[in-house]
């Protein structure tokens, strides 16, 4: 069985740590890529991380990861909000799915509020700043391990 989690992240995501650190933190994509591909090491699992400003390349993302991954950590950004494609797609996808947000995202307008990814995820980290990656994954390893 596959032991690859891909780590999907979508747009703007890689200004992280350049700007808004109020919301954001202040640690970068790359620090965040390095961060989990460790922890996954140090688990027995190995992390294919990714970053798209493009709906269509993170789809893309989502059906490699059928073929290849055991699980998928999503941070969908923006889309969250608005694309049910990523939604279709991720529907695809039967190993456990969990949507990841940086910041706590109904702390804030009510844009943020009404994920179309949530009723699908097979769990969700919310608010847990930049360390919600590492926790993903450790909580990935888990589902992962206990088949669901
Ligand atoms: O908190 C998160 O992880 C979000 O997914 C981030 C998205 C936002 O649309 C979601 O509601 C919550 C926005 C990502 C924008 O990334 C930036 C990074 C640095 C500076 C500016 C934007």
């Amino acid at each position: 069985m596959s032991k690859t989690i891909f780590v999907l992240n979508g747009p703007n995501l890689n200004l992280l740590g350049q700007r808004e650190p109020h919301i954001y933190g202040s640690t970068t994509l790359a620090e965040i890529e390095q961060r989990c591909t460790a922890k996954a090491r140090d688990l027995g699992f190995e992390v294919d991380f990714r970053q798209t400003n493009f709906e269509g390349a993170l789809i893309e993302s989502i059906h490699e990861a059928r073929q290849k991954a055991c699980g998928i950590i999503i941070n969908p950004a923006a889309f969250t909000f608005t694309s049910i494609a990523v939604l279709d797609a991720l529907k695809t996808f039967d190993p456990p799915k969990i949507e990841l947000h940086i910041s706590n995202v109904h702390a804030r307008e009510s844009i943020y509020h009404k994920s179309l990814i949530s009723p699908i995820a097979t769990a969700i980290m919310i608010g847990f700043g930049a360390d919600g990656y590492e926790l993903a994954i450790q909580a990935m390893t888990q589902l992962v391990a206990r088949g669901r």
